[in-house]
Formats: structure tokens, sequence, C-alpha cells
């Protein structure tokens, strides 16, 4: 069975985050281990309070895993702080295994989940990743006001996550995956107008994380991911009275993994 190893952040109402990340593991066959960087309470309309787990013990948390588990593929999301990147990426940085770099700078429900300082730092772990996937809004901060015509210079693959676009009177859900030579490849699926979309950034990266695991392309896995997100959102179960969660298990079922 492959491993898939996520560092992120914990969110105690269990939509997004670590627990987002595990869900998905689970629906696509993997095994998945969690690397809990900051503990979170949260729910669907927001998040009340943030902990920092201590650099050390995260440290502890990365080799205990590295040190017994073959890891196929590492999913990174919420670091929160320059503490925390520093320590991750120094225990990262000499591995030989696809990472997948959710860069969280914000919740759906429009929480903050980055220190302001920390936006600089956040770029250096492009270098050890195989792509990042931003949203919009992150991407804009990353990469400048025209991410979407032109990402260059960066030293991963660039996935721009789920922005809106309105063809032939029809609003469509696109991604645009950047490529280092240049080249990019555009994914699209129906809107769906829904307020159950927490979760879905953090889950669409670890899907593609155990599809790499999985020894699928980069294309193939975001174009599978895809497809696993707009199943969860049209299965929501509907709860909170914010932004809900997703239908993870019930996705894997309907694409057949
Ligand atoms: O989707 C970004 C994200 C990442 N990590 C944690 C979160 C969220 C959004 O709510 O709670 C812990």
């Amino acid at each position: 069975m492959k491993v898939v190893l996520t560092i992120a952040g914990s969110d105690c109402s269990a939509g997004a985050g670590i627990q987002a990340d595990l869900k998905t593991f689970e629906a696509f066959g993997v095994f998945g281990c969690s690397v809990i960087t900051v503990l979170t309470s949260q729910n669907t309309k927001g998040v009340t309070n943030i902990q920092e787990v201590s650099p050390s013990f995260i440290k502890d948390q990365i080799d205990a895993i590295l040190n017994d588990f073959e890891v196929a593929c590492i999913k990174i999301g919420m670091l929160f702080s320059n503490e925390i990147i520093n320590v991750v990426r120094d225990s990262i940085k000499d591995l030989n295994i696809p990472i997948v770099f959710d860069p969280v700078f914000i919740s759906k429900a429009g929480s903050k989940l980055l220190n302001e300082d920390a936006i600089e730092n956040l770029k250096t772990l492009f270098a050890y990743s195989k792509v990042t996937t931003p949203n919009l809004y992150e991407a804009k901060e990353l990469f400048g006001k025209d991410a979407l015509k032109k990402i260059s210079n960066i030293p991963c693959e660039v996935l721009i996550k789920n922005h809106t676009e309105q063809i032939d009177n029809k609003k469509v859900s696109i991604d645009i995956l950047f490529y280092k030579n240049g080249q990019k490849k555009i994914f699209q699926s129906d809107f769906i107008d829904t307020s159950n979309t927490h979760g879905t950034g953090c889950s669409f990266s670890s899907a593609i994380a155990a599809n790499l695991a999985l020894g699928k392309t980069l294309e193939e896995s975001v174009h599978i991911s895809k497809k696993f997100i707009f199943h969860a959102i049209k299965n929501a179960p509907n709860l909170g009275s914010g932004k809900g969660p997703i239908a993870h298990k019930l996705a894997g079922e309907i694409i057949s993994i």
C-alpha cells in the first residue's frame, strides 16, 4: 500500500486541513500519515483560534514517519509562521520524494491562516516542490496580479485552483496548470453554486498527492482530482451554517476509485 504524508494544520470541524487530507487519502486507497503543524479551533463559520506546535515537535513527527515508512508523496498545507516554514523546509530539503505544496493563506470562510511576515519565506519551498497549488487569491499574492496570464521563473509546476469564468453564458470552474517549460494546460468543470466549499482546496491538493503516489502523471492526477472534488461538492452533507464540508468517501465511490 502506498503511503502519503500530509504536513498541515488540524481543523477540529474536520472539513479542511489534516482531517480533509486523511479522508481524501482514504478515498483513494492510499495510507495517510499526518504531521500536525498547528491546531485550529474552527467550524464552518470561521477560525476562532490557532495554536502552533513547537518547531522541534514538528521535526520529531516528520522524523518519526520518515524513519519508518517509505513515503511515496508528501503534501504540505498550512504552515502559518516563519518558524514552522523553516523547520519544515529543513526536514524535507534533502528528500527525494515528490511534494505537493499548497501555499495556504486564507480559509474559504475568510480566516487568515498565514502570518503577513511569512509570505516571502513561503516561496522558498517552491524549490523543493513538484507542484504548488495556490487558489487565485494566493496566486496573485505570490506571483502578481497577472498570475492567470503568465507564470515564469518558478522552480516547480504551478496549478492555480478553481477560479470561475463565464463561458457561453455558463459559469465554469477552471484550473490552470503552468509547466516550468512555459506550456500550460486548462482543466474545466461545471460550476456548482453552493456554500459547501470548506476544505475543497486542501482536498484537491491531497487528491493530487494521492494520485502521484499511485504512479499517475501530474496531468492525470489533476484531472482525476478535479472530478473527485466536483462529486464531493455535489454530494456535500450540508452541515453547519457557514461554508459546509464536502463528501470525500462518497466522491471516491462515485468516481469508482
Ligand atoms: O483550506 C485551507 C486550510 C488549510 N488548513 C487548515 C484549514 C484550512 C481552511 O479552513 O482550516 C487547518
